[in-house]
């Protein structure tokens, strides 16, 4: 039977056709039936293989072959894994969070075991091998507690018995089932998890699905062992290697037949250090471990010993792997076969040798194995046995030493020993070595098959080894390859951030230096994207486009393997060097540099990627290539899928301390495309110490994939993404975990850096902004580390408190062995607090917060929440320490713990989805960028909730201002109602403490609004923060109407009682006439003969004649205005203490034109005078608020003059009014004016105004020329009398003249008031308020428009006089919108017929209640007192009103009524809109300027309007600031126009003076000790400022004219901004896009 074994091992393959050989045939058959499987299948195939039956043989192997795959079925089933078996599991399957994974839970059915199994392997738990199945849980939640309780307890004791193991199934079989369920990398990750968990691997899979046994090569390839061999002892060096290419010695154990003792307890013990046992093999004393084995008998383990480099406790002295098969080698021989051709030693355990077994052994002969038995206690007495091993002694070379007797009575300790000093001598004296590449060699000569082989997995090699088959090391290939990320990349990184903190800037001015800066950038871009794609690179990138996923996986996994090797050697070269040098910091420090410069991975190759998509992307948005040309545009989606499939993704690079931005975005943003949209996620990050074993914990946790390993520490931060099942979304409150792994802070190779703190603080920072929840990784170990770190983290939090965020986070304390840990460190956690109140002070002094801040005020700390203790890793001494069962078990507490948390703060955290997440990530990058963190920081969310509260704030404002406009009209009305006397009387309190109380009720229902929306509002956070300003706002507004209101009453009153003045002689001239009328009509009816009508015109003419010349009683005088005016306004400057002066002439001789600076305007210091002399800034300033302020007034005079009616004094009394308030201003009192300055300014002012009003004075005595009207009057007076005298029917022509003389004018009235506030409505309220939606917007649209017509003095009228050209612009738009619009007629039909139903509805009220016409119109003026002024005195003939029916009156006046409205339609349709403007008594063009205008303060520097909310705010912001320049600064000596920009001139080198300043020079970035409530912050990219860097450049020369000084000097490169360039700007910076 010689050589059996080694053709045994190609049988299979050589079978074809069934030729079939009749006696052998039947005889074999006959075997077959003696035979079960178990015992001797192998055999009999062997038998039929010597007697050429092959084809019987494989009949053989089939039968028994079906019969396994029965077996198979059937175990699958049980499990309820069978579906895997064709669609294999995935790690990402795993990963998944679902309502389990924050549950403990142990298994229930036989289903259960894989999960648990997967789970539990996962976490590294100890226990993951246990199959025992529980009873119902008692927090199963279906049955109430106590009932469950009692039912559980009889549930428990019927079941003690028959809940017997065999319910369960065999650990291995669970084992055998989950390896065959999973896909090649989810084997490889559960062989890696036990090999952690000190579990022997599975090296041989019985065959179950496949013809032979498989060996499991490639599902041990990620793992790496360390191991301190003693040669290294000495100086502390350590070995880490791949276990698959670590050659050593193998001892393989095998059972002949049975045997009384558990083989695998023995190799436990053989392997388990001293004093600490621990079960690498599962023995059947172990639970469960006694079931039969339904699949798992041929399995072959493998386990290993490494030592730890002491020589008196290590048992072996170098690695050795120890071997276990399972089953009898009888039934297994292929496995024996196998076993014998690898290892250097065999031992056979066994009883007895029979005769069959013998000869078996037999054909072993000539194999270069040593063969050990070992007989247990009865094969002592078993004569038989004795005599085949002395005959197989020359057989097997074996002597005495190679027989082992274990009996009853040896002592196990001995025994143990022996065995070990056995195999230290085998160790010793062969020098047979072998890897796991030559075991996979070996087992393919064997028709073994091996997992490797697989297509995929050679292709995806294949690909790898054309990438690094050229590769000699590390230096090499990353200056052949990966060019873009060398050098380059560190400059370009550099150079961003000088931009932002302009270090080195010395005596170059800010703009130029960022000139500089930005050329260096573009042509650091450029050599990036001019370098050559390496074949390499180019073979990596196909590679990725071109292989499947799973060759794809295969592919990077394999270029993984071969970079580790590669870069091994380099790395554990520099390792020891490093150790050895402990001491010397200087040379530490070159070699932690040579550390990392050394490492190799295939992140290297993904960021040059990144690189190479980041300089392309650079080129086409500086125009030097086209987008068409664009190579890489493919790139993102790749390294999405990347994301997708589990890879961890670079987020910060932590070799330069950078973020590729535009590459993050695109890739995240393509994973959000391919996630549909859907990816609300909620970020944890890991912080802490170096090597405190973060990544460790998140891939515990989570069964992640980020890198461990102590030499080559993580570098920056990774990212990864965890799905969260459907079904558990809901209550998470997410679709994803997006998870974090960070580099170790004070890592002791950057220590000595001296920015290490920095680059320390940078990503502490990063990282916990961008996180919700970050977990503090702390080890105890070392106290000073512990302390820096914590300073560390202290310092972070507090800077992103301050930018508004509320950091959510954990302290793990790592290696915390006491249980008690929790409670003993109560006394240290209130040192511990003060501490961190003490760092908390520190942080907030380093980050120049000028206030008092404790830890408290930073983050919610309750110990009990926020601290958590985890045992150390390691149960032991590594590497032979087994991960330990607590550290597990709480890893998972600390998971569910998690959860809890996030459903804890669910208000607090707000997941983000990916666009916003990129947007938070490059707000953050870019503040961090800067120096001053929290001053650069602008928050994207915080800016949209502010623009969507803005705009939600301006709706309800105008709601208010709309209810208050109406509300004061209608008083209004009431008061015109009134009769003078009653004005002074109580009504008129009343009236105003009503609109007081309509003021609060309106302020209050904003209040109430606001507090709704930002409770129901998606960001409600960041709305809390800000809403301070808008409740100061409606304070203020409220103020601003409590104010208006009062002065409209008051005028309103006023108003009433001038006009009843003025009325009152006109009704009494009426009166008399109506008397004489009268007389008249009584005289003409007592006379006997009735007069014609030729008659009674004569009594009449001459009647009239009489009465006129009695009573001239109101020929007009002309009133002169100049001296009204000239004695309003000495009266004026008598109470401000202001003298007129000497030579002060009459008003008639000013006029604005002619107004001048003089030298006496200025008021200056001694001290001041020298600087004025160079800069006439205050010279100027002064000139420009004289012109403003006569802009503004002489809008007022034209308004007076537009609008119809006769002078009034109050007109006078405004305009001073006006100017007084502006001087009181705060700039202005500043300025150091004269008081010869106010006089004149005021003289000048009322003096152009005093002509106006003297011109309207006259027009309009001339309109209401009394004479005229006489006429008109005599007429109707004529035609009263005649037809009361004929006695004609007169209600008809009454109730006209009713309609005319007294309606319309109320109707038209009424239109006036209300038209005006129905116009603003309109427009704030349509789709034109977008317009007008934030002031943001606001400005966004007039730039966009500026630009558009790109005309110098639109921009000039831009800049100088903001709120005139704001007005301007809302008055064309007005005009525009209505002198095109059909809106207007419906808006004042609308206003129309509303009153005139209301009209109708007092008709008819008022009929019944009166008799009299007079009484009817009295009721009916009450009835209508709210809303119209109806004079009814005008009516001409009033006297004489009862005569008519009262009845047909109304119902004329009902018929009439509609003719009306068209009437007064058509004459407002004819009026031009301008005209009708003028005469709206709410003007909508103030409503809608009073909206985006705001508190209408300018940038000190540079005059850009400030764009907060509201009137009244704590700091005034602006998106965008101008070149200075623009704003007219130059240089005081040169007169140069400046053209810095504020937002680079507060981070850079500057300084600037003003009177502000006292002249003196003053650091800008200390603007806000001048100016402490503007907010100016440096701009969030290179080219926000491009909008007014192209105005400046196009008009250069025209804006140095304007201002008296020279073109500036501007840097080069703005030369080439374009329009477009310019709009995009725009855009970026109001976040238009
Ligand atoms: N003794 C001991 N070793 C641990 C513990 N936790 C992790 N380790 C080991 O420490 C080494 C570093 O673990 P990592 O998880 O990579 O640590 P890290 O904090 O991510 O390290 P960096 O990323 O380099 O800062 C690994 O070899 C771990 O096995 C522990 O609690 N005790
Ligand atoms: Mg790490
Ligand atoms: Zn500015
Ligand atoms: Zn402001």
């Amino acid at each position: 039977m010689g050589g059996a074994s080694g053709e045994g091992g190609r049988v299979g393959v050589s079978l074809k056709a069934e030729q079939q050989v009749e006696d052998p045939r039947d005889l074999t058959e006959e075997l077959l039936r003696g035979f079960k499987e178990d015992d001797g299948v192998e055999v009999t195939r062997k038998v039929l293989m010597a007697i050429s039956q092959q084809d019987l043989a494989e009949r053989l192997t089939k039968t028994t072959g079906s019969e396994r795959r029965r077996a198979l079925q059937d175990l699958l089933s049980k499990l309820k894994i069978d579906q895997h078996r064709s669609t294999k599991l995935g790690l990402r399957d795993l990963q998944e969070i679902n309502t389990g994974s924050s549950k403990d839970w142990t298994p229930q059915a036989l289903g259960d075991l894989p999960w648990h199994f997967l789970r539990k392997v996962m976490a590294l738990n100890g226990m993951t091998r246990n199959t025992s199945l529980g009873h119902g849980e008692l927090d199963d939640e279906a049955v109430s507690e106590e009932e469950e309780e009692e039912l559980y307890i009889e549930d428990d004791f019927f079941s003690l018995n028959d809940t017997c193991t065999t319910d369960s199934l065999h650990p291995l079989d669970v084992l055998c089932a989950v390896l065959l369920c999973s896909d090649s990398f989810l084997q490889q990750e559960i062989l890696s998890k036990m090999s952690m968990c000190q579990f022997a691997l599975p090296l041989l899979l019985p065959a179950l699905d496949t013809p032979r046994c498989t060996l499991l090569l490639w599902a041990m390839r990620d793992i790496v062992r360390k191991w301190r061999p003693h040669s290294l002892a000495e100086s502390r060096g350590f070995r880490e290697e791949s276990l698959v290419l670590r050659s050593m010695p193998t001892i393989s154990f095998v059972r002949l037949g049975s045997c009384s003792f558990s083989k695998s307890q023995l190799l436990n013990e053989v392997l388990s250090p001293s004093q600490q046992y621990h079960d690498f093999f599962i023995h059947r004393d172990m639970e469960s471990g006694n079931v039969p084995r339904e699949i798992a008998d041929g399995l072959v383990e493998i386990s290993w010993y490494f030592p730890a480099g002491r020589e008196n406790l290590d048992l072996f002295p170098e690695p050795i792997a120890v071997t276990n098969l399972r089953g009898d080698i009888e039934s297994h021989w292929l496995q024996f076969s196998f076993l014998t051709e690898i290892s250097s030693a065999v031992f056979i355990v066994t009883e007895s040798i029979s005769e069959r077994q013998y000869a078996l052994l037999s054909s072993l002969q000539g194999s270069a194995a040593q063969y050990y038995f070992i007989l247990s206690s009865q094969a002592e007495q078993c004569s038989e046995t004795l005599g085949f091993l002395n005959k197989l002694a020359p057989v097997l070379k074996l002597n005495k030493l190679n027989v082992l007797e274990k009996s009853n009575s040896t002592n196990e300790t001995e025994f143990v020993e022996n065995l070990q000093r056995t195999i230290r001598s085998i160790t010793n004296s062969s020098n047979k070595r072998v890897n796991m590449e030559a075991l996979a060699a070996a087992a393919r000569e064997l028709g073994v098959l091996v997992d490797e082989d697989l297509e995929e997995c050679q292709s995806g090699r294949k690909w790898a080894r054309e990438i690094t088959m050229n590769m000699r090391d590390v230096t090499n290939c990353k200056a052949e390859m990966l060019k873009l990320q060398g050098e380059l990349w560190n400059t370009v990184t550099k150079v961003e951030k000088e931009l932002c903190r302009m270090k080195e800037q010395g005596t170059v001015p800010p703009e130029d230096y960022k000139m500089q800066l930005k050329e260096k950038l573009s042509e650091l871009r450029a050599q990036q994207n001019n370098c050559e794609l390496n074949d390499g690179l180019i073979k990596f990138i196909n590679g990725l486009e071109q292989l499947t996923a799973v060759e794809k996986h295969h592919f990077l996994k394999w270029l993984k393997y071969s970079l580790d090797h590669i870069a091994k050697d380099e790395h554990s070269r520099l390792q020891v060097q490093y150790n050895a040098l402990a001491g010397d910091p200087q040379k530490l420090e070159e070699l932690g540099e040579l550390i990392s410069a050394g490492s190799l991975e295939v992140k290297h190759f993904l960021r040059e990627l990144g690189q190479l998509y980041e300089a392309e992307h650079a080129m086409v948005k500086e125009g030097k290539i086209a987008d068409c040309q664009r190579q890489f545009t493919p790139l993102p989606g790749i390294a999405a899928d990347l994301m997708l499939e589990g890879f961890p993704m670079e987020l910060i690079d932590g070799d330069v301390s950078n973020i590729p931005l535009q590459w993050v975005t695109d890739v995240l943003t393509e994973l959000h495309t391919k996630l549909g949209g859907r990816s609300k996620m909620v970020v944890l990050s890991v912080l802490g110490g170096q090597s405190t074993g973060k990544s460790t914990l998140l891939n515990t946790m989570f069964g992640l994939q980020f890198a461990v390993s102590s030499g080559r520490c993580t570098r920056g931060a990774f990212m990864s993404l965890i799905k969260v099942a459907e079904n558990f979304q809901q209550e998470l409150g997410c679709d994803f975990i997006l998870v974090i792994d960070t580099e170790g802070l004070k890592a002791p190779e950057l220590a000595k850096l001296e920015d290490s703190y920095q680059h320390d603080n940078e990503l502490a920072t990063l990282v916990i902004g961008f996180s919700d929840i970050t977990i503090v990784n702390m080890t105890t170990e070392n106290a000073t580390e512990m302390k820096d770190v914590l300073q560390i983290m202290v310092h972070a939090f507090l800077r992103i408190k301050e930018i508004r965020q509320k950091p959510q986070c954990l302290f793990v304390h790592q290696n915390v062995s006491d249980v008690s840990a929790h409670g003993q460190n109560m006394r240290d956690r209130k040192h511990l607090l003060e501490q961190l109140d003490e760092m908390t002070k520190a942080a907030a002094r380093m980050e120049n917060l000028h206030k008092e801040v404790t830890f408290s005020d930073i983050m919610d700390y309750d110990p009990e929440i926020h601290d958590w203790y985890l045992p150390s890793l390691w149960h032991g001494v590594p590497p032979m320490a087994p991960v330990n069962l607590e550290y597990s078990e709480s890893v998972g507490e600390l998971k569910k713990h998690l959860f809890q948390l996030l459903r804890i703060h669910s208000d607090e955290i707000l997941p983000k989805n990916i666009p916003q997440f990129t947007e938070w990530v490059k707000s953050l990058w870019n503040a961090l960028k800067h120096e001053n963190f929290c001053f650069s920081f602008r928050n994207p969310f915080a800016t949209e909730a502010y623009n969507q509260l803005s705009a939600k704030f301006s709706e309800l404002q105008w709601e208010f201002q709309k209810n208050m406009h109406l509300w004061l009209s209608e008083q209004e009305t009431i008061i015109q109602n009134q009769a003078p006397d009653e004005l002074e009387s109580e009504v008129f309190a009343q009236l105003s403490q009503g609109t007081q109380q309509k003021l609060q009720h309106e302020e209050d229902k904003i209040f109430e609004c606001l507090e709704k929306y930002i409770k129901d509002g998606a960001s409600s956070t960041h709305m809390l923060e800000i809403k301070e300003d808008f409740i100061r706002s409606t304070r203020s507004t409220t103020s601003t109407f409590h104010h208006y209101s009062h002065q409209q009453l008051e005028r309103a009153k006023n108003n009433r009682k001038r006009h009843c003045k003025y009325y009152n002689s006109e009704a009494e001239f009426r009166k008399i006439i109506e008397q004489e009328v009268d007389k008249l009509l009584e005289d003409c009816r007592s006379r006997e003969h009735k007069l014609n009508n030729e008659e009674l015109e004569r009594e009449f003419q001459a009647m009239w004649r009489e009465v006129l010349s009695e009573s001239m009683l109101f020929s007009s005088m002309k009133r002169p205005i100049f001296q009204e005016m000239q004695s309003l306004l000495e009266e004026d400057l008598e109470i401000r203490g202001r003298l007129m002066h000497q030579e002060a002439q009459s008003l008639l001789h000013y006029s604005m034109s002619s107004f001048t600076m003089k030298k006496e305007y200025l008021d200056l210091a001694w001290s001041e005078i020298l600087k004025e002399v160079f800069t006439n800034e205050s010279w100027r300033k002064a000139e420009e608020l004289a012109t403003s302020l006569m802009h503004q007034c002489s809008a007022y005079i034209g308004e007076k003059a537009n609008s119809k009616g006769d002078y009034n004094k109050i007109y006078c009394g405004e305009l001073l009014c006006m100017i007084n308030e502006r001087l009181r201003q705060e700039d202005v009192s500043k300025l150091r004016t004269s008081g010869c300055f106010e006089v004149d300014l005021k003289l000048h002012i009322l003096g152009e105004a005093a002509s106006v009003f003297q011109e309207i004075h006259d027009s309009s005595l001339k309109e209401t020329d009394p004479w005229q009207s006489l006429k008109e009057l005599k007429l109707q007076y004529f035609s009263i009398l005649k037809d009361l005298y004929l006695d004609k029917e007169q209600s008809h022509k009454r109730a006209r003249d009713f309609c005319d003389q007294c309606l319309k004018p109320a109707l038209v009235d009424y239109m006036n008031k209300r038209l005006g506030i129905a116009m603003a409505d309109d427009i704030l309220r349509s789709g034109q308020s977008t317009d007008y939606a934030s002031r943001g917007f606001f400005q966004f649209t007039t730039q966009k428009k500026l630009l558009e017509e790109n005309d110098f003095y639109n921009y000039v009228s831009y800049i100088e006089d903001y709120e005139g050209f704001v007005k301007n612009w809302i008055q064309i738009h007005l005009v525009d919108h209505y002198s095109e619009n059909e809106g207007l007629e419906d808006l004042e039909g609308e206003i129309l017929s509303t009153v005139i139903e209301r009209v109708r509805g007092a008709l008819e009220n008022s009929e019944d209640k009166s008799n009299t016409v007079s009484a009817f119109i009295d009721n009916f003026c009450q009835v209508l007192q709210k809303d119209l002024v109806i004079s009814k005195d005008s009516l001409v003939g009033i006297r004489f009103i009862n005569s008519i029916n009262t009845g047909k009156f109304s119902a004329f006046i009902q018929t009439f009524l509609s003719d009306l409205e068209q009437q007064i339609l058509a004459e407002f349709k004819h009026l031009e809109i301008e005209f009708k403007l003028s005469l709206l008594s709410v003007k909508p063009r103030d409503e809608i300027f009073k909206r985006v205008f705001g508190c209408g303060k300018q940038c000190p520097f540079c005059k850009v309007p400030c764009e907060a909310v509201g009137t009244d705010h704590k700091e005034h912001f602006a998106s965008v600031h101008r070149p200075q320049g623009l704003g007219s600064y130059r240089c005081s000596e040169t007169y140069i126009l400046c053209y810095d920009l504020c937002s680079s001139a507060v981070v850079a080198n500057a300084t600037f003076q003003c009177p502000e300043t006292q002249w003196e020079s003053h650091p800008f970035k200390d603007y806000r000790i001048i100016f402490p409530d503007w907010c100016i912050q440096p701009d969030p990219s290179i080219n926000t400022s491009d909008y007014w860097k192209f105005v400046f450049k196009e008009f250069n020369q025209e804006f140095a004219e304007r201002y008296d000084a020279e073109p500036a000097d501007l840097p080069g490169d703005w030369e080439k901004i374009t329009k477009e360039q310019a709009l995009e700007s725009l855009e970026e910076a109001f976040r238009m896009k």
